[in-house]
């Protein structure tokens, strides 16, 4: 089977329906999911709300997708309070990413596998408030939703929560702008830090 990406934007696409983009599970996001407000920063939330404690190291966001196949990344603010996409950028405009972007597929008990200080972006560190924002294009644009956290080197994610298949490559070598469009999309594949099922399924499908 050969598929290419354009199709698979397609086949996604002609499947939407209300309710089928993308949601964060854990951390915390900004505020209640509101579907038409994804493709906006930050689901539509400007101002920074309740803060989840994050590891430095070894930490995961969980969410789901109701599109099949996707490319995802994880832009970060150092900023206490971001309230537009500048402060997710590099001093030269790239996103600012702690999970490059990447394909992948699946579309329940996901997580993304998030080393807050792997990127060695100043300010990331013990203490420190910062916010994650998960960017995700299943085939019907970009799209947006944030987590407000403060990052500690003495916590640890409840084994409650679950990340038993974690995906994603660290931000070294991706793309550092998400592509506008999933057809012209040249991503850099690392590989995934957890190659499963859903790892091999995507290297298939690429
Ligand atoms: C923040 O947390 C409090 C207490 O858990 C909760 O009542 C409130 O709804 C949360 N705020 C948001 C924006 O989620
Ligand atoms: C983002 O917010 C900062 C501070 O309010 C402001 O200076 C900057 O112009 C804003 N950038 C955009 C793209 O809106
Ligand atoms: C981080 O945010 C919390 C809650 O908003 C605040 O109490 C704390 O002072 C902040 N810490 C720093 C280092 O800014
Ligand atoms: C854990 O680290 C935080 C800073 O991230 C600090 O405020 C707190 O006191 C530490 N707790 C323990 C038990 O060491
Ligand atoms: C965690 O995963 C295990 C095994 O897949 C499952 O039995 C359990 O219900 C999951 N827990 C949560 C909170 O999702
Ligand atoms: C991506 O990173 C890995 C590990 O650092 C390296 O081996 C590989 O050559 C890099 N690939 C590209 C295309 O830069
Ligand atoms: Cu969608």
């Amino acid at each position: 089977m050969k598929l290419t990406w354009s199709a698979l934007a397609v086949v996604s696409t002609a499947m939407s329906v209300v309710n089928a983009h993308f949601q964060v599970a854990f951390p915390e996001v900004r505020g209640p999911f509101v579907d038409d407000n994804e493709p906006q920063f930050c689901d539509g939330y400007t101002e920074a709300a309740n803060r989840t404690l994050f590891p430095l190291t070894n930490g995961f966001i969980t969410w789901q997708s109701e599109h099949p196949t996707w490319i995802a990344g994880v832009m970060i603010s150092t900023a206490s309070d971001p309230t537009n996409f500048t402060y997710f950028h590099t001093s030269s405009g790239a996103d600012q990413l702690v999970v490059g972007y990447f394909r992948g597929s699946g579309t329940t008990g996901l997580c993304l596998s998030v080393m807050p200080t792997a990127a060695g972006i100043p300010g990331v560190q013990d203490g420190a408030n910062v916010t994650f924002q998960m960017v995700f294009n299943g085939g019907d644009g970009v799209l947006y939703q944030c987590m407000d956290v403060t990052l500690s080197s003495n916590y640890t994610i409840p084994s409650s929560i679950n990340c038993t298949n974690p995906m994603g490559q660290p931000p070294t070598n991706s793309t550092s702008t998400m592509p506008s469009s999933g057809a012209t999309a040249t991503i850099v594949n690392g590989g995934f830090l957890g190659l499963g099922l859903v790892g091999i399924l995507a290297a298939i499908l690429v």
